[in-house]
């Protein structure tokens, strides 16, 4: 079988009920704007995004992830926005998340030594809940959510006929 490559990235995945709630968020948007609702079990946060990586690499980058020793990570949700240049609505974090922005840089430096990225580049911490979709008009509140992250997560990201979808490949705690 030819090795072809994958399309990966590193991210945090939400807990099952933070996703649940922002999902019906979610639900509650998408009759305005229009877009691809994301599904629930896919919602993340993006760290790092390699894109295709030869799956002759694989084990050198899951080498990489487990020799990392990254502190957990406080996370706070507590807004939805509009991104214009790329259509998404997404939930994200009003207040500068500076926990949250030093472990993306600390996995970023790391997969740039090794090759695995061009450079480093500065994350806006977020998570993607609608694509494609129309200027929403005002949002509702988002009532704040918030957890504690344990876990680096790689994930695949597979194109369909229906937009990207997202399956988590492998987890390693933080510390
Ligand atoms: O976390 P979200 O869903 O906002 O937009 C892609 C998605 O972001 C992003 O990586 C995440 C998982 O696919 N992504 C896709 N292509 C990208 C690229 N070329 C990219 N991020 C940076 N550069």
């Amino acid at each position: 079988v030819a090795a072809s490559p994958a399309r990966l990235f590193f991210a945090l995945w939400l807990p099952p009920a933070v996703a649940q709630k922002l999902h019906r968020q979610a639900g509650g948007i998408v009759g305005k704007s229009g877009g691809r609702l994301m599904r629930e079990e896919s919602l993340h946060l993006t760290l790092a995004f390699l894109g295709d990586v030869p799956e002759r690499r694989l084990p050198e980058l899951h080498r990489l992830a487990a020799s990392l020793s990254l502190p957990r990570v406080p996370v706070r949700l507590d807004r939805l926005g509009f991104w214009r240049h790329n259509h998404i609505v997404w939930a994200g974090c009003g207040e500068a998340a500076p926990d949250l922005s030093a472990l993306a840089a600390a996995l970023q430096k790391a997969l740039v030594a090794a090759g695995f990225l061009d450079g480093e580049r500065a994350v806006t911490p977020h998570v993607t809940l609608l694509r494609k979709a129309a200027h929403p008009g005002e949002l509702p509140a988002l009532p704040a959510q918030e957890w504690s992250a344990g876990e680096l997560v790689l994930a695949r990201s597979w194109r369909t006929d229906r937009g990207s979808t997202y399956e988590p490949i492998a987890r390693w705690p933080l510390h």
